[in-house]
């Protein structure tokens, strides 16, 4: 039986990385046609309906993804390493964010700042504890605080996620400082 994780991994290489592997196109905001994405589930894990997709998508431990309201599209709400036109609203940073990696990249982060890397942006947490389970996906967390204010009152923008993400283009080492 496959579970709900696996199918969430599925839907996230499918919506924010390879629509193409599914045959899939996403719109410029992200979205794909529901019935074409349980078209192509249906195919990876028999059985799977619309029952079990909203499962998934209700369930989902970080609410990644977003059902239309008229319920025929479906969307990544972050992430991606595909094109997107990401419509989040640009709004003004609380004092302090954080970001969560491992010691190995600090070198580079405190030369060259925080950097999108792969994804379109440089994810960013609300709190501690968040961005110290991040930095756990990959080892022994380290967390940094990002001077957001400071920053955007240079100009630069940051979006907030419906589900509760910070999204920046990039940080200077100058408005880094270890947690
Ligand atoms: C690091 C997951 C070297 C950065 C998570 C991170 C999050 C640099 C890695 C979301 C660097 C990129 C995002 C630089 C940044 N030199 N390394 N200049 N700048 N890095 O996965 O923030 O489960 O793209 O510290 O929980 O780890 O996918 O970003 O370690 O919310 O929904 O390069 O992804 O959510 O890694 O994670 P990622 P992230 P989901």
């Amino acid at each position: 039986m496959v579970n709900d994780v696996q199918i969430s991994k599925t839907l996230s290489y499918w919506l924010r990385h390879r629509p193409d592997a599914a045959g899939l196109e996403l719109d410029a905001a992200g979205w794909a046609p529901v019935e074409a994405i349980l078209a192509a589930l249906a195919a990876e894990v028999p059985g799977t309906d619309w029952d079990r997709l909203l499962e998934v998508v209700e369930l989902n431990d970080k609410r990644r993804f977003e059902i239309s309201g008229d319920a025929q599209r479906i969307r990544a709400r972050q992430g991606h390493s595909v094109e997107v036109s990401g419509d989040w609203p640009v709004t003004p940073p609380p004092d302090r964010l954080f970001h969560g990696t491992v010691e190995r990249f600090l070198p580079a982060i405190l030369q060259d700042g925080l950097k999108p890397m792969r994804r379109h942006h440089v994810h960013l947490s609300g709190d501690p504890e968040t961005a110290t389970r991040v930095g756990a996906r990959r080892g022994q967390p380290v967390v940094l605080t990002v001077v957001a204010a400071r920053l955007a009152a240079t100009g630069v923008e940051f979006r907030l996620t419906s589900n509760g993400v910070w999204l920046v283009d990039r940080v200077p080492p100058a408005y880094l400082e270890r947690a």
